[in-house]
């Protein structure tokens, strides 16, 4: 049996598998849980980061405007299906000027460790996207330190506790446009602004699916089994490319060892929100919600660069099929050192 190891979330969002399920990840049917024109000046809501807090739920969110211009919004849930998203962007303090100043933010990611809750997500540098990263202990006031890496980087995504001493960070180095490529890379920093002991992890798979680049979604969850990682995986198509989910379960102590990879997705574009948006046929995780006690996962995921949706697994359940359909390369398994 996997167990994660954790907190227990009694009141996290669930809705139990219908029974007729392939794959061990399945819908919440009441998706899309966030609507486009949500907050005042939106046209999409996606790519967003979801967390427990209080007795309910927080987290900050990528909201397009009607310009699309991009920007990151903090919004609060009791339930975190039902979300209410400020109308105004989050404002950092702290930050030296030159830092501060952006062209653009957006795909945050959230994560708990030790005092706080830290932010991720891709900042416009210069016109560069790179990897912003900031913190906040109540999602009202947010402080701002320095870009983790030089342009041009993507999806980063923390780990929710140390390891060995350092923070862990997975990124994905890429290029100023929709990027051909890419492969998940780790991170290592003391104290949050220094970043270093730069790792591969993994690249792009064999299989349809991921056989052009992924890159790390979801804040990797403990588990006896190792860190569960969901990740996207993207294929192109003559339609352009199309965002699946996968899952890979990497070493507790050496994080950038991927232990398992599963060679199907775990879920992809199907569902009319899925499919049909700003951009389409895009299924893209940020952020996960789960409870130790039972194994339940809530996966917050944007679809098709337009809206929210949620979807449900079982801890045992997946890690057992990331298991049984397993197909790790040599490169994968390489501690990073060549
Ligand atoms: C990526 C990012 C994501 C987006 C995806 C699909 O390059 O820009 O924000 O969801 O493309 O358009």
């Amino acid at each position: 049996m996997t167990k994660i190891v954790g907190k227990d979330l009694p009141n996290m969002p669930w809705q139990e598998p219908k029974g007729n399920e392939k794959l061990p990840v399945w819908r919440y049917d009441a998706n899309p849980i966030i609507e486009r024109f949500a907050t005042k000046n939106s046209n999409s809501i996606f790519n967003s980061a979801v967390v427990p807090f209080g007795d309910g739920f927080a987290g900050v969110f990528r909201c397009d405007s009607k310009s699309i211009s991009m920007d990151i919004f903090a919004g609060f849930s009791k339930d975190g299906i039902n979300w209410d998203i400020n109308d105004e962007p989050v404002t950092f303090e702290g930050a030296h000027p030159e830092v501060a100043k952006r062209d653009y933010r957006y795909d945050p990611r959230v994560c708990f460790i030790e005092d706080r809750y830290y932010v991720t997500w891709c900042n416009g540098y210069h016109g560069y996207p790179t990897i912003g990263v900031g913190y906040t202990f109540d999602f009202k006031t947010f402080t701002q330190l320095e870009n983790a890496f030089l342009p041009f980087n993507r999806n980063g995504v923390l780990f929710p506790r140390k390891i060995n001493g350092n923070y862990y960070m997975l990124s994905r180095p890429s290029d100023n446009g929709h990027t051909p490529f890419g492969d998940i890379f780790i991170s290592e920093s003391a104290d949050m602004v220094y970043w270093g002991k730069h790792r591969h992890v993994m690249g792009k798979g064999e299989e349809w699916w991921q056989n052009v680049k992924i890159g790390g979604g979801a804040a990797p969850i403990e588990t006896s089994e190792g860190w569960l990682l969901f990740y996207h995986g993207v294929t192109e198509t003559c339609n352009g490319y199309v965002y699946s989910i996968g899952g890979a379960i990497l070493d507790i102590e050496q994080p950038s060892v991927v232990k398992y990879r599963c060679s199907t997705f775990l879920l992809t574009p199907e569902e009319w929100y899925e499919e049909r948006g700003f951009v389409p046929n895009v299924t893209f995780p940020c952020a996960t919600i789960h409870d130790s006690k039972s194994g339940r996962i809530a996966i917050y995921y944007g679809a098709a660069d337009t809206y929210v949706g949620m979807a449900f697994t079982e801890v045992n359940e997946v890690v057992a099929y990331i298991k049984e359909n397993s197909v790790v390369t040599e490169t994968d398994t390489e501690p990073g050192i060549r």
